[in-house]
């Protein structure tokens, strides 16, 4: 399987985080990687565009040729295809509740932030709109104020004492605000400290640059 990914972008961030983890846990997934250079538009070039029209990342081309290209379909076909230890949880409760975090963790936080950090200060040089910023930053404002109220309880990753996909989409997000220097966890401590232990893991040092 080759897996396609770009340095510090939140979604591809998301993958390569679960696959340190999943990686960590003794599953071989047999993954070979390249890493596209956003800065001089390998993104958008014909090789790439050949396996996602969209021109985005993460993309993974599977056993049988397909190439799929969003970052949860990536991280479900690899469950899918290396069950245990699960990335979910071990009942089909654990797995709701998990699931449900990272669906918040990913449509209130990481979409609305990777937004807002392109209408503030773009990687990409879009242009900067602050009425676009303004919308966004309070649409990830409240993703995290519920993220820091669950965190509250003092479990040490999201869904509790096990790492799951949750925190990999949570801290994809949070790296993509620092590396533009936009992330501010003032009024999130749980939130930030989550994230300062999250880091101190070798899965997350071998995959975060910022
Ligand atoms: N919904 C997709 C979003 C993929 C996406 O937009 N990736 C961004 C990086 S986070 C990208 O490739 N941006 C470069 C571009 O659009 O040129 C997913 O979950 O993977």
């Amino acid at each position: 399987m080759k897996l396609y990914l770009l340095p510090g972008a939140p979604n591809p961030t998301k993958v390569a985080l679960y696959v340190a983890e999943k990686t960590a846990l003794g599953v071989e997934l047999g993954l070979e990687t390249t890493v596209l250079n956003p800065f001089k538009g390998e993104q958008k070039a014909p090789e790439h565009l050949a396996r996602n029209p969209f021109g985005t990342l993460p993309t993974l081309e599977i056993a049988n040729g397909d190439f799929i290209f969003e970052s949860l379909a990536i991280i479900e076909y690899l469950e899918d295809k290396f069950p245990t230890p699960s990335l979910w949880g071990d009942t089909p409760e654990a797995r709701a509740t998990s699931r449900n975090i990272e669906r918040i963790a990913d449509v209130r936080v990481l979409n609305p932030s990777g937004g807002y950090v392109h209408a503030v200060n773009s990687p990409l040089g879009l242009e900067p709109n602050e009425v676009v910023a303004e919308y966004l930053q309070q649409s990830f404002q409240r993703g995290l104020e519920f993220i820091n109220d669950l965190l509250a309880d003092g479990r040490p990753l999201l869904t509790g004492e096990q790492v799951s996909v949750a925190d990999c989409t949570l801290q994809g997000a949070l790296q993509f605000m620092r590396f533009r220097e936009l992330e501010n966890l003032a009024d999130y401590p749980n939130v930030a400290k989550w994230s300062a232990s999250y880091r101190e893991r070798e899965t997350a040092k071998s995959v975060l640059i910022f």
